[in-house]
């Protein structure tokens, strides 16, 4: 076995050597980690080819049903650490570096973060490829190859700048572009009929404009224990790199902006979670996903298959979220002109392949379009989408006679606009939330005449989390006490987790559970001590923050009123407000840490930035309460920020408003990092806490989805009533006006507005406190005085916490994609077939001796 070892650990560093002279021209002293780290990858890449091949070509040729996972959206982070931990080389690969005398994680933190999505929904789906790919079920992934991912946040003076993230000036070694697979995607262009041979109307478009998509494809690398991974493709498309996509007659005309629109399609993420959707070029960007990911599709079917009669078998596509939703329509296109399908059959087609997941409750959020814009740029697809319609509206009528309200309210256009939601759910077979609650409101309340037409098609499918990138890979530690206990099984079978309950009130268990978490929270120390600068600091020498023994309370997503980081600041407030009076108030030191991102239009989000800002900056400048709390804003959240962060959380801050958080997922990365969480009866939550149990899930608060509703509805909450009668709450909003926190009269501007914002609203627009935040935050000061409690009892929270880790169980990605290969898309597992293997291995070479993992047995 150490002959094997060794004989491997010689192959790579051989292997990464042979790159550096190859492709850079470079000996291995002379290299930087930059083409160090390019070499690396390439010399990996080469067993991931192997596997990648054998899984397409077993796929292939098993003509198995497949999954299209359609997202405008994916958050993969950075690849490489990823890629070692799924193919269970990371040990190897460690023993590498150190003979070459890199260091490992200078060369990992080489890789940029690949950021082309704006959080959850992004994240969810990067998550869910890594269970596809470790399932071994057949799958391809969409998605659009944004030039520019979600922007990078950089605060300055508590304000939040965006620039661009430009995570393509280096080569990237692990995407492929696949000219072979570039297609056209007509937009535009005038609608005329024709007859056809048997005399009936067909459709057709002429004078249209024709855009190349250009496909680049990322291996997603399963984890398994032997060199039998399954590699699944991630294709992003690109109408970068064409150089017909420029119009140069419009550009030789002056129009230098029209001119450039189609090579434009994919350079920019709109950086819009849950807030202002509709913009012109989202509508391009939307329809090419779906156009180009189609025709791929149907090429992917053709070659197996001499005609379409097996199409609505072996094809099933998720559509994440509305934003591909126009696959619908454009699929019953695609079905009536290559299939001579009537648009009822081709209806039926669709129905029977396509299935939608919805991520949001926000009325923001849903998205519709203005008719006229669809009219403009798709003419034929918004001619089907009449006709669908229409055939809808009739079905409605008919089971509900006699109710024209009903028939207005579910139509798939009104008002002028086109609905999208509407168009999903009637041309899906399933349609889901991402966890129970969030299900339970899709049916009873936002799809509800949908649901009471469809009660079959309404499914929940409640998210998870991948615990490899999660857990096994970005806290080691943590990943070994867990095995050193109940084995490694829990890797690929996360229900495992159950055996570690046993553990909970074992002594050495918790001592040894305290020091990791202590390791972690002195790493994330470290790492926060080499960024730049960073806001409510005045350096970044350790003395900047709290040491290990004070409370890491963490609070990390995107920024929005819904998700409450403003009643996690005015909490902190009121700490602050207690400190000063008597400095000894609190029993425990606390860190209060914030990460995230404002969407660049969403003032209310960036006023809320600035406010944690102006907070942490008072109270590192007051010497009498800063020993004792502080409050850290930490820029430019990301997934890889996120791999740090996690591990070192002792607290969780899953607050949203009750009702409006779909599930979250950050809540279930954080728990199965050992950290407890302080929330609200919200999204998966919920779940969470039945299966951690009551017992051990001491700080739930705040009022229920059922109460915020009934409150929305008879307009009884008065948030000025609450300051009034509460002298807590009454000295933490004034000093949101009396100038004790800022420093210039734009920051007293951004507090007022606050202010204002909770207290009055916007007239016409936004009732005050929209988010309900000052009616749940007495609540959650108290429980923030249970969590002080618990935590001043290290051995007591620690084993807390393990019994938080045993219940995680039910929230792996790997138990969602199982559910939805079931309940939803009816698929089999197409593990690589050992003999394809063999053959490619046999192909790529015989002789070659430089390989990372040891040969198949
Ligand atoms: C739509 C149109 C135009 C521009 C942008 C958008 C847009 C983009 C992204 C609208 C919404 C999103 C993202 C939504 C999202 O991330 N939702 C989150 O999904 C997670 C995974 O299911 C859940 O855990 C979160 O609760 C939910 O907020």
């Amino acid at each position: 076995m150490s002959f094997t070892l060794e004989y491997q650990i010689e192959s790579v560093i051989n292997k990464i050597k042979h790159y550096l002279i190859t492709t850079m021209g470079r000996s291995l002293d002379a290299a930087s980690d930059a083409e160090f780290y390019r070499a690396f990858s390439y010399a990996l890449r080469e067993e991931v080819m192997i596997n990648w091949t054998a899984t397409r070509n077993t796929i292939e040729k098993s003509k198995s049903r497949k999954i299209y996972y359609l997202s405008m959206e994916y958050m993969p982070g950075r690849l490489l650490g990823n890629n070692l931990t799924n193919i269970a080389a990371i040990e190897l690969v460690q023993q590498v570096l150190k003979k070459m005398n890199r260091g490992f994680k200078t060369i990992l933190s080489i890789e940029p973060d690949i950021g082309i999505g704006n959080g959850g929904l992004g994240r969810l789906a990067s998550c869910f490829l890594d269970s596809l790919a470790t399932l071994q079920y057949p799958a391809i992934g969409y998605g659009m190859r944004y030039h520019y991912g979600i922007f990078e946040q950089a605060l300055w003076c508590g304000i939040q700048l965006e620039r661009p993230d430009c995570w393509l000036l280096l080569e990237n070694p692990w995407e492929f572009r696949r000219d072979s697979h570039a297609v056209n995607v007509d937009f535009n262009g005038k609608l005329v009929t024709m007859k056809n041979a048997r005399g009936e109307t067909v459709y057709s478009v002429v004078d249209q404009e024709q855009v190349r998509a250009l496909p680049y494809d990322l291996p997603i690398i399963g984890y398994n224990t032997s060199s039998n991974f399954s590699v699944v493709t991630l294709r992003l498309w690109s109408t970068k790199e064409s150089p017909h996509n420029f119009q140069l007659q419009r550009y030789n005309a002056g129009q230098l902006d029209q001119a450039a629109e189609n090579t434009c399609i994919t350079d920019v993420l709109y950086p819009n979670d849950n807030n202002e959707v509709g913009k012109r070029i989202r509508l391009k960007q939307e329809f090419l996903l779906v156009s180009a990911s189609l025709q791929d599709i149907f090429h992917h079917h053709a070659r197996t298959n001499s005609s379409l009669a097996n199409f609505a078998d072996e094809v099933r596509i998720q559509i994440n979220d509305t934003h591909p939703a126009l696959t619908i329509a454009e699929l019953v296109r695609m079905l009536i002109k290559n299939n001579n399908s009537t648009l009822e059959e081709a209806l039926e087609i669709t129905k029977t392949c396509c299935s939608y997941t919805n991520h949001t409750v926000l009325k923001e959020a849903l998205e519709e379009w203005n008719e006229s814009r669809i009219q403009n740029l798709l003419p034929r697809q918004y001619h089907i989408i009449q006709s669908i319609n229409q055939i809808f509206c009739n079905r409605i009528r008919e089971k509900f006679p006699g109710d024209e309200p009903r028939v207005q309210r579910m139509s798939i256009i009104g008002n002028g606009q086109i609905k999208m939601a509407n168009l999903a759910i009637f041309g899906s077979h399933h349609i889901n939330g991402v966890a129970k609650l969030h299900s339970d409101i899709l049916k009873q309340e936002m799809f509800k005449d949908f649901y009471e037409m469809f009660p079959d098609r309404f499914t929940n499918v409640t998210n998870g989390v991948t615990q490899r990138r999660w857990l096994l890979y970005c806290n080691p530690a943590l990943a070994a006490f867990i095995t050193t206990r109940i084995g490694s099984g829990w890797v690929s079978h996360f229900e495992e987790l159950r055996k570690l309950s046993p553990f909970a009130n074992d002594k050495i268990s918790q001592e040894e559970f305290i020091t990791i978490k202590h390791c972690n929270k002195q790493a994330l120390l470290d790492y926060l001590a080499t960024l730049d600068s960073l806001p409510g600091c005045h350096s970044n020498s350790h003395n900047s923050f709290l040491g290990v023994d004070a409370l890491f309370d963490i609070h990390i997503k995107r920024v929005h009123e819904y998700k409450r980081q403003l009643m996690n600041a005015l909490h902190a407030l009121i700490l602050y407000q207690e400190l000063k009076a008597n400095p000894l108030a609190r029993k425990v030191k606390r860190m209060v840490i914030f990460a995230g991102k404002a969407a660049p239009g969403y003032k209310t989000a960036k006023d809320i930035i600035r406010f944690i800002y102006c907070l942490a900056r008072t109270i590192m400048q007051d010497e009498k309460v800063s020993p004792y709390l502080r409050v850290l804003f930490i820029p430019n959240y990301n997934v890889s920020s996120a791999e740090k962060i996690i591990p070192a959380a002792d607290l969780s801050e899953q607050i949203s408003t009750a009702g409006m958080e779909a599930s979250g997922t950050g809540n279930m990365k954080l728990t199965i990092n050992g950290a407890l969480t302080i929330g609200t009866e919200d999204g998966a939550n919920i779940e969470m806490r039945e299966s951690v149990t009551n017992t051990w899930w001491p700080f739930a608060f705040g009022k229920s989805s059922e109460e915020n509703r009934q409150m929305q509805r008879d307009h009884s909450y008065s948030p000025l009533r609450l300051i009034e009668s509460n002298p807590i709450l009454a000295q933490a909003m004034e000093a949101l006006r009396n100038r004790s926190l800022i420093e210039n009269d734009a920051e007293h501007e951004t507090l007022c507005s606050l202010y204002t914002s909770l207290t009055e609203g916007i007239p016409y627009e936004s009732p005050p406190d929209r988010y309900f935040v000052l009616n749940d935050l007495l609540s959650f000061y108290a429980t923030q005085k249970k969590v002080e409690d618990l935590y001043s009892n290290p051995l007591r929270w620690a084993e807390y916490a393990i019994h938080n880790i045993a219940g995680m169980g039910p929230f792996s990605a790997d138990v969602a994609i199982k559910t939805y290969a079931e309940k939803i898309w009816g698929l089999q597992v197409v593990p690589p077939d050992p003999a394809e293997l063999e053959k490619i291995r046999a192909e790529y070479s015989e002789l070659d001796r430089c390989r990372i993992l040891p040969k198949a047995n």
